[in-house]
């Protein structure tokens, strides 16, 4: 009788094990929403986008447009007021294709590594590439997308196989590309739109195998959808695709998908919500989400935008705090340029970001949210927790004046201390319980400016508090 109990709590015990990463996912929603997210995801909290493609030649827009959409603009005048058709006849003539544009795409001061290092530097620990956009263009040498790839023309270069190398050299970096379901402009998949109900001969001949091809040659660990929208996730085979990506692929047990995978999918199937471009609520969502930002106002590089486009360092840290405060990850989005360079005024940002995180990194990395977001005593503050120390993070948006901070949320108890972080002088920051409600007031020192951390967001770390 025992040896039988005994052998039945083995069975169950090598079920329970054996099952942790064998689970078979189905083609329906509520099997694929149902698979735990990878913990790196959560962990990591920083990203970084990067749009690239032909649309990168031109690198065109009005001031506040997607310079991604240059081809579709090209062809639809109406929806930019004619911008962009005006300034392509002027630079390029009335005459010259779009397609042509591959050519010109040279990539003459392409360093990977560089690219990988920048972006290691800047704090992210993830980086999600444009593997192909509503262009339709490539960037490997899909068999799907002949003659209309980076190898095979203009650069000659496996641009996915070349940065997810230098990424995953660094340790602790996570590549991903982004793909977009639909193209503007290929007449396999505009003809099966013209059929009721549509073919999907595009789906089968195309995406599907292209899906598999990027996921097989590059085993990235992000697959971020987008060009969902024309068609629900049964005609894309969204399911098809995540119950094998989740099931038989080699990264079936590290890669995270986004949510846009048909028009019934946004905020509700898939893996982490986006919901639109740049999304950030200012709550707290109770499922995992991303806020895809950018620096600019454009995904991919827009010579046309000036410099009060684009955001300073300060906002985009603060964002991201923001963001992390709200159980959100930080996607946030790089152009390079043709050559293969990424724009100055973006490297800055990423290079602060870096600083910031230096000091600060403790207070965003492998944190959740608190059981306040935010608070609002004096001026706006947003909290993390790390839930292994219980340190509860404030992070504090301006140097309060009157020499104190007050917060309203935390209560203190006798053996709560506070410290902030990256100050280097040695003045003790006091802290005044107030008579055991909720509420603290922490006296800041006086220090000249080269003792606090860097722009002008300080982060209090608070140790036993409730
Ligand atoms: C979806 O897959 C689950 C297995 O996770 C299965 O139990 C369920 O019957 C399927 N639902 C539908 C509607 O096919
Ligand atoms: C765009 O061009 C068309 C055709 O030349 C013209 O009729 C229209 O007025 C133009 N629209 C704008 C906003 O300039
Ligand atoms: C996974 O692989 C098994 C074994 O080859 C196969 O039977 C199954 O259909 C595959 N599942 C998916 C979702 O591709
Ligand atoms: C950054 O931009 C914000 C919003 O435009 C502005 O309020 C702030 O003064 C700027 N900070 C710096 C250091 O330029
Ligand atoms: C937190 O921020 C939200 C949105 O900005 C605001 O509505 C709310 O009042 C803030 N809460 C506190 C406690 O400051
Ligand atoms: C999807 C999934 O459950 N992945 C898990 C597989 O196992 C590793 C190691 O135990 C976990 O880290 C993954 O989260």
């Amino acid at each position: 009788m025992r040896l039988t109990i005994y052998l039945f709590v083995l069975l169950f015990l090598n079920i329970c094990f054996s099952q942790t990463n064998n689970t078979v996912y189905e083609a329906n929603w509520s099997s694929i929403n149902a698979r735990p997210l990878p913990g790196w995801y959560d962990d990591v909290k920083f990203g970084i986008f990067i749009h690239f493609g032909v649309y990168s030649v031109p690198a065109f827009s009005q001031p506040t447009g997607y310079a991604e959409w240059y081809w579709y603009n090209l062809m639809n005048p109406s929806n930019d007021g004619n911008q962009t058709l005006d300034y392509h006849t002027k630079s390029f003539g009335k005459n010259f294709p779009y397609q042509s544009f591959a050519e010109m795409l040279n990539l003459r001061l392409f360093d990977p590594d560089e690219w990988a290092q920048t972006i290691y530097d800047s704090g992210a620990r993830y980086v999600v590439l444009t593997s192909k956009h509503h262009e339709g263009f490539t960037l490997w040498e899909s068999e799907q997308s002949w003659g209309w790839n980076s190898v095979n023309i203009g650069p000659q270069i496996d641009i996915v196989g070349a940065l997810s190398k230098s990424v995953k050299e660094i340790p602790g970096m996570h590549m991903g590309v982004y793909h977009s379901l639909y193209e503007w402009f290929n007449p396999i998949y505009l003809d099966d739109l013209t059929k009721n109900p549509p073919t999907q001969v595009y789906v089968n001949e195309i995406l599907q195998p292209q899906l598999r091809d990027v996921v097989n040659s590059y085993e990235p660990e992000v697959i971020w959808a987008d060009g969902d929208w024309e068609a629900l996730s049964s005609y894309w085979e969204s399911t098809e695709f995540l119950a094998w990506l989740y099931t038989n692929s080699t990264v079936k047990d590290t890669v995270v998908v986004n949510d846009r995978w048909g028009s019934d999918c946004r905020m509700k199937n898939g893996g982490f919500w986006t919901g639109g471009d740049k999304t950030n609520p200012g709550y707290l969502i109770p499922h995992k989400w991303e806020n895809c930002n950018t620096i600019g106002y454009s995904y991919g590089y827009n010579q046309n935008e000036p410099i009060y486009d684009y955001q300073n360092s300060t906002v985009l840290i603060q964002e991201m705090i923001e963001t992390v405060s709200c159980g959100g990850n930080y996607l946030l989005d790089i152009g390079p340029t043709s050559e293969g360079t990424i724009p100055m005024v973006m490297q800055e940002r990423l290079a602060d970001i870096g600083k910031w995180m230096d000091i600060n990194g403790e207070a965003i990395y492998s944190t959740h949210p608190w059981r306040v977001q935010n608070d609002s005593a004096d001026h706006l503050i947003w909290y993390t927790t790390n839930t292994n120390t219980g340190a509860v993070y404030a992070h504090s948006f301006e140097w309060p004046e009157s020499g104190k901070l007050l917060l309203n949320a935390p209560i203190a108890t006798s053996y709560s201390s506070i410290s902030l972080l990256g100050y280097k002088g040695k003045l003790p920051i006091k802290m005044a319980p107030t008579g055991g409600r909720s509420g603290i007031s922490i006296t800041l020192p006086n220090a000249s400016p080269n003792d606090y951390p860097p722009f002008d967001i300080f982060v209090f770390k608070l140790l036993n508090v409730l």
